[in-house]
């Protein structure tokens, strides 16, 4: 074709332009969106839908007074962080990939993180800044500039407030929420909590106060109050109105998951909670699910609890049961004495984070050919391409009343995988009621997932899979299903040092959170490699036993760091003999290898308070092993002990070690007690004295030493 020819052709083809976009134009018109289905999320709603990961501070009177619901009468005095820094929070959270913040503005107690004009229990009246600081004001600005939202828990039970339980205590909390929405910028949520009512300081009544929390706080015209100041906040409570709580504080939902609830069935609160898990499929208004959940067992700081951050593996497993299952991850922080986010907690959040960001590192769908068994409109504009074209706003969706529809990705070659993310286009409604994933392996289509609702997000945790294409179906749904984004991930094992347990048998577990991990061991003190013994079950450690385990994943040839167990005599042939007070037969949790059980004198009987077991045989002893109890509620700890030795149960002679365990109440571990080696089959741990005034003494694991 000669080259002038070719010019006019493209004149006339520009020319033809417009022309041809007012064809592609109708055609497109001729094809509308689907009609929204059901309850639809307000805007509000769909920007908190983004925020997803999000950050919860407990951080307040409770800090100071080691309580986790203070009773009201504390004194501000009390209040006095060191190095109070929200800068630091802000830092932490932003470089986890968070992106909020919402802080206990007010929490049961009553105090204020900030100078309320309308209560003298507040920072005002604390030696912090000498009463000129402000928790809140930092916050916001430590928000701001590192680009989070800010959020506000703001207790409705006040057990500091002299009329709470009367209309002008309504008065005051508006006043004070009316503060925090107008001097602060801009708020994201506001987070109502559901426990209300009960004993507390009351202005000095020091008596018990039950409202009725249907009608006593007249939400309606309290959330007015946010409506007319921050109209972009949602508001959270046990059922919204525009954020629920998930039913648990551990943080999961429900694999099936609506968006919607029943609301008037339940707000402002309800004995269904468990309700909550999952929604309502017949739901009459979009109420989300929010998992709020501490790093610690407990919502403020403890020292108590330095050494029971949640696992990395156990906060994974949170992320992907809560943002996995359509709903969002607020994860507490205690804010310690400081006022920091404490080390171990920022170590744990880091570890998550990368964990994270490896997961999702590499979208293999991104790389498919893409094609569905019906478009909506057979028009391009509905395709399954726009599922994985990074634009939330378009979406695959099928022609009215086609409620089941298949979607293939081919890889174009054997491709691994085991994570699968799905969206809908919730804008106009959550959908899907049904869907499976078929993966094509060896030429043959198998089923690897049949699972319920997607919602905002759903990710599926699969079996490393290998196949050269990946199918979604839509069973059932609503109605036409729209699907905004489909991710496919290969994520790699986490290889993390195994955990050694040993039960009361004397058998070995090693065990990792992957599923094709390799576990490797020694039990002869040398370093542990992917060349030592593979782990196959089948340990046993009767006698004194050092076992070094790592992890390796074979695919990435990745090895963990070294877990370290020592392991003296097993205490397959142990009893307990005598109690002094309590349940004898109950008693067996002290020496069951279990740190998760424990055993625990009578409550009625006053210490000193003592347990003898019978070790089976006698033993050249060196010394004894008390681990406290681990459960979240602390008692009976033994601070002040003696020890005893027999060979026959009667004839003790004199304590072979009497002393204090320092510390243990802040610092709850494993306690070693050493003295001269002596033989003996029986020993008697007398409890002389425990950290609190309960009066028990508690016993989660007793041990000796005989090396
Ligand atoms: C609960 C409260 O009672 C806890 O203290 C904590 O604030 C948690 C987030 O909500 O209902």
């Amino acid at each position: 074709m000669r080259v002038s020819t070719l010019k006019n052709r493209m004149k006339n083809l520009r020319q033809l332009l417009p022309l041809i976009a007012v064809i592609f134009l109708i055609a497109c018109s001729q094809t509308p969106p689907p009609a929204a289905h059901g309850p639809l999320p307000a805007p509000r709603q769909l920007a908190w839908h983004e925020t997803e990961f999000y950050a919860f501070v407990h951080f307040n009177m409770n800090t100071f007074t080691d309580m986790e619901w203070g009773l009201g009468g504390e004194s501000p005095e009390l209040f006095n962080p060191t190095e109070l820094d929200c800068r630091q929070w802000a830092k932490v959270c932003k470089d986890a990939g968070m992106k909020g913040i919402i802080i206990t503005a007010k929490h049961h107690d009553g105090f204020c993180l900030w100078p309320s004009e309308y209560t003298e229990h507040s920072v005002k009246n604390s030696p912090w800044k000498d009463g000129k600081g402000d928790v809140i004001r930092e916050l916001s600005e430590a928000c701001k500039e590192y680009g989070l939202k800010m959020g506000i828990y703001l207790s409705p039970w006040d057990r500091n407030h002299a009329q709470y339980g009367t209309l002008e205590y309504i008065t005051y909390f508006r006043n004070q929420l009316r503060e925090l929405l107008t001097n602060y910028g801009d708020v994201f949520e506001v987070w109502f909590d559901g426990a209300n009512g009960g004993d507390g300081y009351y202005g000095g009544a020091n008596e018990t106060r039950k409202v009725d929390r249907k009608n006593y706080y007249d939400w309606d015209n309290t959330h007015k109050i946010i409506r007319e100041f921050q109209p972009n906040a949602v508001i959270f409570s046990d059922a919204g109105p525009g954020v629920r709580w998930v039913g648990n504080e551990e943080g999961w939902a429900n694999p099936t998951n609506w968006s919607t609830i029943r609301r008037d069935e339940f707000y402002p609160g309800s004995p269904n909670y468990k309700d909550l898990r999952s929604g309502h499929q017949d739901g009459t208004h979009w109420v989300p699910a929010e998992c709020d959940v501490s790093i610690r067992p407990g919502w403020y700081y403890h020292e108590y609890e330095d050494h029971k951050v949640k696992s990395l593996a156990h906060l994974r497993d949170i992320y992907y049961k809560s943002i996995g299952r359509n709903a969002s991850f607020l994860l507490n922080f205690p804010v310690d004495r400081r006022g920091l986010i404490h080390e171990n907690d920022v170590e744990q959040l880091q570890k998550l984070a990368a964990t994270i960001k490896e997961d999702f590192a590499d979208d293999l769908a991104q790389q498919v050919e893409i094609s569905a068994t019906n478009v909506r409109g057979n028009n391009k504009e509905f395709d399954g391409s726009k599922t994985i074209d990074n634009n939330p706003e378009t979406y695959w969706a099928t022609d009215d009343g086609v409620i089941s529809a298949s979607m293939t990705l081919d890889f174009g070659k054997e491709t691994a995988f085991n994570r699968f993310l799905a969206q809908e286009y919730i804008p106009l409604g959550q959908r899907v009621k049904k869907f499976t994933l078929e993966a094509l392996i060896n030429d043959n289509w198998e089923e690897i997932a049949s699972e319920t609702t997607i919602g905002n997000k759903r990710i599926l945790r699969l079996p490393d899979t290998k196949a050269t294409k990946l199918r979604l179906n839509i069973v059932d749904a609503k109605a036409c299903p729209t699907i905004s984004n489909i991710g496919v991930y290969y994520a790699p094992r986490l290889v993390v040092p195994p955990v050694i347990a040993r039960n009361k048998s004397g058998e070995v577990t090693i065990s990792a959170p992957d599923e094709g991990t390799q576990i490797f061991y020694t039990i002869d003190g040398s370093e542990a490699t992917n060349q030592s013994t593979l782990y196959q079950g089948g340990i046993e450690a009767l006698a004194p036993t050092q076992i070094k385990a790592i992890s390796y994943d074979p695919d990435r040839q990745k090895t963990s760091e070294t877990a370290l167990v020592s392991f003296d005599v097993s205490k397959t042939k142990w009893s307990v003999v005598k109690v002094s007070s309590g349940d004898l037969s109950k008693a067996v949790a002290a020496i069951d290898d279990d740190p998760q059980t424990f055993w625990e004198t009578d409550e009625s009987q006053k210490l000193p308070q003592e347990i003898v077991i019978d070790l089976g045989e006698s033993l050249l002893l060196r010394g004894l092993t008390y681990l406290p109890t681990q459960k979240r509620w602390q008692s009976g700890i033994i601070t002040n002990y003696e020890v005893y030795i027999s060979e026959d149960g009667r004839n003790w002679g004199g304590s072979v070690s009497t002393g204090e365990f320092s510390n243990i109440w802040n610092n709850p571990i494993e306690q070693r007690i050493t003295f001269n080696e002596k033989n003996g089959r029986y020993i008697k741990l007398n409890a002389l004295k425990s950290a609190d005034d309960q009066e028990t003494a508690s016993f989660g694991e007793v041990g000796v030493i005989t090396r």
